[in-house]
């Protein structure tokens, strides 16, 4: 399947995966793998338990891609537990929904940490949430391995740039980081001879950090930054902003932060005459973004972690055995990567529970044996650096053509 089919048929599964994330919105909690029968179950082997946590937007504007992160684990935990991979040990999935915010999150990682059979999660897809998330598992010793976190404090601190330090040892991450993903974005306009931009960012530690990054690049490397503005996240008009960069007449406007803000953003962008693409990184990298864009949303662009799913050699695999589950979401952006993640934590779980009397007691084995993960997932090589990043930094530029997103290039920063 070509990446244009591909993104189109993400793209036409929108109104689905929002009729379904409503339906599902009522929950705060969903045991997928016990004896309730859902999905992520399987048979596994034997009496003792292990639960992986998921703690992911099960509500909301991003519960479609928080509930494909939910299902992706929930397939990597069946699959475990058919195959007898953990013996004498069920693996089970306990997803929790924080709703996008840090409050939520920090109650649902407190949750699970009072859960003494809890041996890891799987989360948070926002890096705003994943500061609220990692002390609380962090005092538990509980191994997070996040999907989707792509701002590096998380893992190396807030002066990540000059003096990098790990915080928090248990705290992993299988997507690449916003100081790899901006700077793609700047030499990408660069090669398209886009010299001019303006900046917008929604103040969120995501949308900030990736602006800063693309930003920094962009002028290193000639580029000019004519206008930095932003807007709050709850903000639904954008005049006030615009008018300003309008002024300014940039080649482009590059934003940080999600889909919700940045549709909407180009699209009164275009209905005010500001006739130049969108740019952003991979909270665009959503089918409702051109919904919400609308029709003047050709053009537009984001970068967003890893390659197609449909190119990678392990990717159709992972697609199948998905669909044949019959999950009522897509993977979206972040299923493969919550799917490896799942399984650096399954992996590590072969080590730490083979002689452990009970679940509580392996956390930190886990934590030990995840730092030396080395597999091939459907995302590629998962392993880990220093700092609990993932060795591989592979990112893809997306285009909106005729209403959906198409791959236009994907490879490593240089
Ligand atoms: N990586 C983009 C969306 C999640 C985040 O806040 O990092």
């Amino acid at each position: 399947m070509s990446s244009r089919t591909s993104s189109r048929t993400v793209a036409r599964v929108g109104v689905t995966l929002v009729a379904a994330s409503l339906a599902l919105s009522a929950c705060g909690s969903r045991d997928s793998g016990g004896t309730s029968g859902g999905s992520g179950s399987g048979g596994g082997s034997g009496d003792k338990t292990a639960v992986i946590g998921v703690i992911a937007p099960l509500s909301g504007d991003l519960s479609a891609m928080g509930l494909g992160i939910q299902h992706s684990v929930e397939l990597a935990v069946k699959q475990a537990n058919d195959s007898k991979a953990i013996p004498g040990w069920t693996l089970k999935v306990e997803a929790k929904d924080d709703e996008a915010k840090t409050e939520p999150a920090k109650n649902a990682a407190t949750q699970l940490a009072s859960d003494n059979n809890v041996v890891g999660v799987v989360g948070t897809l926002n890096s705003s949430t994943a500061q609220t998330v990692q002390p609380v598992l962090a005092s538990a010793k509980i191994p997070m391995v996040s999907p989707a976190n792509t701002n590096p404090s998380l893992s190396r601190g807030a002066d990540f740039a000059n003096s990098p330090k790990r915080d928090y040892t248990n705290y992993f991450r299988t997507c690449t980081t916003d100081d790899v993903q901006g700077p793609f974005a700047a030499q990408y306009l660069l090669e398209k001879n886009i010299k001019s931009v303006a900046t917008v960012h929604d103040k969120k530690t995501y949308g900030q950090g990736l602006v800063e990054a693309f930003s920094k690049e962009f002028a290193a490397k000639g580029g000019q930054v004519v206008a930095a503005e932003t807007i709050n996240p709850d903000d639904s008009n954008y005049q006030n902003v615009l008018s300003t960069i309008t002024g300014k007449k940039p080649q482009a406007v590059y934003y940080g932060g999600e889909y919700p803000q940045g549709g909407p953003l180009s699209q009164q962008m275009k209905a005010g005459g500001l006739n130049v693409p969108l740019i952003g990184g991979d909270g665009l990298y959503n089918p409702k973004y051109t919904e919400l864009a609308g029709a003047t949303a050709n053009g537009d662009m984001t970068t967003s972690v890893g390659a197609p799913l449909e190119s990678l050699p392990k990717g159709k695999e992972f697609l199948e055995a998905y669909k044949t589950e019959k999950y009522d979401q897509e993977p979206g952006a972040y299923g493969a990567y919550a799917y490896d993640a799942a399984n650096a934590i399954i992996e590590g779980l072969k080590t730490s529970l083979k002689d452990a009397a009970d679940a509580q007691g392996a956390r930190q084995a886990t934590i030990d044996a995840i730092g030396k993960a080395d597999f091939d997932g459907v995302t590629g090589k998962v392993s880990f650096d220093q700092y609990g990043d993932s060795k591989t930094r592979v990112l893809t530029v997306y285009e909106v053509k005729d209403g959906a997103w198409v791959a236009a290039k994907t490879g490593e920063l240089k």
